[in-house]
């Protein structure tokens, strides 16, 4: 078993399970020392609760601190940042705080069905998409990697779509989150080394709140694990798929997933 040193940085929703809160147990559950860098507090997330009260924190100085003492990481993931100014900070931060062969990987967590998170503009998602092109891996749901290949949104996928998307997008490797041909199957689709390979599951009609932040956290606890890039979408999927069918069943449980009923089985997947 691998124990690796992960950053994770992102807002802390503190209700609606999704983001810091979601990213933290499943990257421990994954075996991995988890660090944190909050850029932001907000009561809930920005998706049902009204409007929520947010707390954007000046956290410049921590990292460099951490640089001070020589601290590093194997592994950074970047979800949901909150402002322009933490955008360009979490730059800085890729290029001066990972280990020797260490990975960053970016989920740009700004936009979902066409349309931008309230509270981001064009700016945010320039500023993003720089980021995203900088990071090791990249993983963007198809709202996103529309806006940043600068192509129309769809919501009915066919497979040249999301080829001509995969090919468009800069960076270097690219994890497509909601890949899917039919309206009972999602999945995903990575762009590695010139390759394209499809990963399908069956869909579930609702979707929740935070399963971007689950996958993503998912997959690099696994990928951290040392399996393949592929293995660790396969396993980040299933997670995914059993948290929301576990969500399905509790309709009052509409803000985010109930993934902490599925750790068990990541555990067993992982380590039996
Ligand atoms: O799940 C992505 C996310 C993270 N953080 C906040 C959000 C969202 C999605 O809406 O609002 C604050």
């Amino acid at each position: 078993m691998a124990y690796k040193r992960i950053l994770t940085i992102q807002d802390i929703s503190c209700v609606g399970q999704c983001s810091m809160t979601v990213a933290m147990p499943i990257l421990s559950a994954c075996g991995h020392e988890t660090c944190i860098l909050p850029t932001a507090v907000l009561s809930t997330h920005t998706g049902g609760f009204g409007k929520p009260v947010v707390q954007h924190l000046s956290v410049d100085g921590m990292w460099r601190h951490w640089k001070n003492q020589g601290i590093n990481f194997d592994a950074i993931l970047v979800g949901y940042l909150g402002s322009v100014a933490a955008v360009e900070m979490v730059s800085q931060i890729l290029d001066e705080m990972l280990s020797p062969g260490g990975i960053s990987i970016v989920d740009p967590a700004m936009a979902d069905h066409g349309k931008l998170y309230s509270g981001f503009d064009e700016n945010y998602a320039k500023a993003m998409q720089t980021l995203c092109e900088k990071a090791d891996i990249m993983i963007p749901n198809i709202t996103e990697a529309a806006m940043m290949a600068g192509m129309p949104y769809r919501a009915d996928l066919d497979e040249a779509y999301v080829r001509e998307l995969l090919s468009k997008l800069g960076g270097r490797e690219v994890v497509l989150t909601g890949v899917g041909f039919a309206p009972d199957q999602t999945g995903a689709a990575l762009r590695q080394k010139g390759e394209i390979l499809f990963f399908h599951h069956p869909k579930i009609e609702k979707s929740y709140h935070g399963t971007g932040d689950m996958f993503a956290a998912c997959m690099t606890g696994a990928l951290m694990q040392e399996t393949s890039l592929p293995e660790a979408i396969e396993i980040a999927s299933e997670f995914t798929l059993r948290a929301i069918q576990a969500t399905a069943e509790a309709p009052a449980h509409w803000y985010g997933v109930k993934f902490e009923t599925v750790l068990p089985w990541l555990v067993s997947r992982l380590f039996s």
